[in-house]
């Protein structure tokens, strides 16, 4: 029932966007440029942590730096001295880990994209779950404006996510959780791309509908995410605690 609630509000709110496509605010489309890669002069500002040797130095290949460098592990492919980048613990709601984000020059955003994926397997549960997006124009010490909280799919591709714009130089995404390891939080890459204003109705009506068919997209792979937990769940129940249940 209630997901049938949910993909009916999906559907009337794509047929809300088409009937009033002209009366939206000041319309806005994400650019294709990643603003904080460090080919674009991106930065990282400051961190929480980041993963150190044996003799507290950090590890090269599980840097920070590693989330604004432009490579990706893919598959089995794992670029040479970049793994992602892994915190020295486990975050929690209170003791998040973080890293601080640095543009180039104050720029109007609306979307980021998380690539999950690092050279540790998904089954490691080590990949970030529950981030919180802020920004600030003032400082690298904030005040910050929150301008979201997501939650990353364990699942090995990129997850764009979309936001009023705001104007920001720092970014910072605070991690809250992982997908279950006591061991740390990490990611592949980390990218943020420019509002770009257009007062073109068609532009504007694509800009929409594209946001929406990523929340479409997003819906449908939380659905596939649940029934794969609810298949290995029943996989593993035993028989006896099964039939339990099912007697109650
Ligand atoms: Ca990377």
């Amino acid at each position: 029932m209630m997901r049938k609630l949910q993909r009916t509000g999906l559907i009337v709110t794509a047929i809300a966007i088409v009937a009033s496509a002209t009366a939206w605010g000041t319309p806005t489309m994400a650019g294709t440029r990643n603003l904080v890669s460090q080919a674009n002069g991106g930065q990282i500002a400051k961190f929480s942590s980041q993963s150190v040797d044996e003799n507290g130095q950090p590890r090269a290949e599980w840097a920070v730096t590693n989330l604004i460098d432009g490579l990706h592990v893919v598959g089995s492919h794992t670029p040479e001295g970049s793994y992602g980048w892994c915190s020295q613990s486990v975050p929690s709601p209170d003791n998040p880990e973080w890293v601080i984000f640095q543009l180039p020059e104050k720029r109007l955003i609306s979307r980021v994209v998380i690539d999950p994926v690092t050279d540790d397997p998904e089954w490691l549960g080590r990949w970030v779950k529950n981030v919180r997006v802020s920004v600030s124009t003032e400082g690298v010490d904030g005040p910050y404006t929150n301008v979201g909280t997501y939650i990353v799919l364990r699942q090995g591709i990129e997850q764009t996510f979309d936001f009023t714009p705001h104007e920001a130089v720092w970014i910072k995404l605070d991690m809250t959780s992982n997908w279950g390891s006591d061991y740390c939080v990490g990611l592949g890459e980390f990218k943020v791309y420019e509002a770009i204003v257009t007062n073109d109705e068609l532009d504007q009506l694509i800009s929409r509908l594209d946001a929406l068919l990523l929340d479409l997209k997003r819906y449908r792979d939380s659905q596939l995410h649940q029934q794969e937990e609810a298949n290995t769940q029943a996989v593993t129940t035993p028989p006896a605690a099964a039939a339990a249940d099912g007697a109650q």
